[in-house]
């Protein structure tokens, strides 16, 4: 076919045809290439059609020549399209099967570990060392009865931790409220083993739990925050076993070199009450901004079992006695782990759970 040829058709058709090469050429995918292929050999209104309809109405003479070269173009046409496309669709899948390929010489992919959160770990870790020392383990309900977390404790009906300005009551059921510690698991457990007391020769559990008070949130306070309770139960127990427990779980807890003291307190279910200081974990008790100078910080109250919790019971405070203790988990990990918000064990902010070493 050559100029002279072209003459024959209409001109749009003629200059469609002169530049169908570059046109194909031009085509870099295949998204490209069909629009082409649309524009020159498609069903409807395509270069191809028009010139079969061209060529129908042309007059008589000049039909064999002008089909002649209709069917040359087409089938040049739909040949170049055929090429390319196979052209583009190979370069597609080596495309494709470089992205997929492996490259041994690049570090493999590392998927995201999940991890226990930092205060389930010391949770865990305070659980632990006094499962060593024979102490189980008991849960109690987060939503308590009123009898269950202040009457069985010793705790009067005009404390002001009754009030509604310290305790979350529940609307509907007045006398339920969001347990406001652990210790009602001392109530509960007591008085399911008060029958076996005997039996089994005494009891010892620890509590793990979420408690909730209508405290505001501040670096030292939260609305929600997590205790972990402990109880003994045993003949003849003073104040030196429970010392003694104490001194064990802080070294084992903060190290060797850790001292205690207890400093007399008031919590209506124990007494004595106390609460317990141990050396700064931090400076070791010579004076820092964690202890404020002091060399100590508070953990945890603790004390002998008050006659009347046991009486509440079922057991005979002349033949039993025991002691008790609560320590908060949320400041005790900030004391480990020198966090001056607790708040940040509650935001979730991966870069902050990935810090926080030696809680376990
Ligand atoms: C009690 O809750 C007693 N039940 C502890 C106890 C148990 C005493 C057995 C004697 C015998 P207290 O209200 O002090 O005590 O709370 C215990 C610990 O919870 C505190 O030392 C503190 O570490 C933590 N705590 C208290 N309020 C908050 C709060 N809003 N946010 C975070 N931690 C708190």
């Amino acid at each position: 076919m050559d100029a002279s040829d072209l003459k024959l058709l209409p001109p749009d058709i003629a200059e469609a045809a002169a530049t169908f090469e570059a046109q194909l050429d031009a085509c870099g995918t295949l998204d490209a290439l069909m629009r082409l292929k649309g524009t020159f050999t498609g069903r409807e209104h395509s270069l191809a059609a028009r010139l079969m309809e061209a060529l129908k109405a042309a007059p008589k003479e000049q039909k064999r020549e002008l089909g002649a070269l209709a069917n040359q173009l087409k089938n040049a046409w739909e040949e170049g399209i055929k090429g390319r496309q196979e052209a583009l669709e190979a370069v597609k899948r080596d495309h494709a099967a470089a992205a997929s390929r492996v490259d041994p010489d690049l570090p493999p992919p590392m998927p995201l570990r999940g991890a226990l959160h930092p205060l389930q770990r010391l949770q865990d870790r305070l659980v632990g060392i006094f499962a060593a020392l024979g102490f189980h383990i008991e849960e109690g309900p987060e939503i308590e009865t009123e009898a269950h977390n202040f009457d069985g404790l010793n705790i009067p009906g005009d404390h002001p931790a009754r009030g509604s300005s310290d305790t979350f009551y529940l609307e509907q059921h007045p006398d339920l409220l969001l347990r406001t510690h652990t210790s009602p698991v001392q109530v509960r457990v007591l008085r399911r083993l008060a029958p076996e007391l005997e039996a089994r020769g005494g009891i010892r559990f620890v509590a793990p739990g979420r408690v909730y008070r209508k405290d505001d949130i501040d670096p030292t306070h939260s609305p929600m925050f997590h205790q972990v309770e402990g109880m003994l139960v045993g003949k003849g127990i003073g104040m030196q076993h429970l010392k003694g427990t104490l001194e064990y779980a802080m070294r084992a807890l903060f190290g060797p070199a850790t001292a205690i003291r207890l400093r007399p307190s008031y919590f209506p279910f124990v007494e004595p009450g106390a609460e317990l200081d141990v050396s700064c974990p931090l400076c070791g008790g010579k004076g820092c901004r964690v202890c404020k100078g002091s060399g100590w910080v508070e953990l945890l109250g603790a004390g002998l079992i008050h006659p009347n919790v046991l009486h509440y019971a079922g057991i005979d405070p002349e033949v039993w006695s025991g002691f008790a203790f609560g320590l908060g988990v949320e400041r005790t990990a900030m004391m480990v782990s020198q966090t001056p918000d607790l708040r940040l064990f509650f935001e979730n902010d991966q870069r902050f759970i990935r810090q926080m070493g030696g809680l376990d």
